[in-house]
């Protein structure tokens, strides 16, 4: 994507790009201009900083954050921007995405954080949601989203098999 972001995917690994490339995939098909970035709550706290306090400067409208295991990254982000932030708990190898899940979707009032799914259905509903926030001053956008429903209801068939 050419144009500036506006949506801000950031993850906690490089690992977690397997999960989170379906938000990107989801954003790319709505035409979002969005940008990747790995940004660690725990082993990159100063990249954390930067990011979450320029990332309304530069344009940017909404914050998808990933993470797997004690995924501080959507808390931490929010408290540091006022940006909508969303949350996708990465599925971890010890506890499946449990973990995940708690650390983001247990904010203290506040901060909050919209938290969806464990793994791919969480990416791909982030994207979405990102993309319907959007859509709310972006006619055109709409159109697009309203597209891509009307399309995922056109393919499901009646027939099981
Ligand atoms: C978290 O730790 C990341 O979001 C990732 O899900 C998890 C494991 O990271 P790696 O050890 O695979 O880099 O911070």
């Amino acid at each position: 994507m050419t144009a500036a972001p506006l949506v801000g995917i950031i993850m906690g690994s490089r690992s977690d790009w397997e999960t989170m490339r379906h938000a990107a995939e989801t954003l790319e098909a709505l035409g979002v201009p969005h940008e990747c970035r790995v940004v660690s709550a725990h082993r990159t706290p100063d990249r954390l900083y930067d990011y979450a306090h320029n990332a309304a400067g530069r344009g940017l409208k909404v914050v998808i954050a990933g993470a797997g295991g004690a995924a501080h990254l959507p808390g931490m982000t929010a408290a540091m921007t006022a940006l909508p932030v969303l949350g996708v708990p990465v599925e971890s190898k010890a506890l499946s995405g449990m973990d995940s899940l708690l650390s983001i979707v247990q904010m203290p009032a506040g901060i909050p954080v919209g938290t969806l799914a464990i793994g791919r259905a969480g990416a791909v509903n982030a994207g979405l949601l990102a993309a319907a926030i959007l859509a709310t001053t972006n006619e055109a956008l709409a159109a697009r989203l309203a597209e891509w429903r009307a399309r995922q209801t056109a393919e499901v068939g009646e027939e099981p098999a």
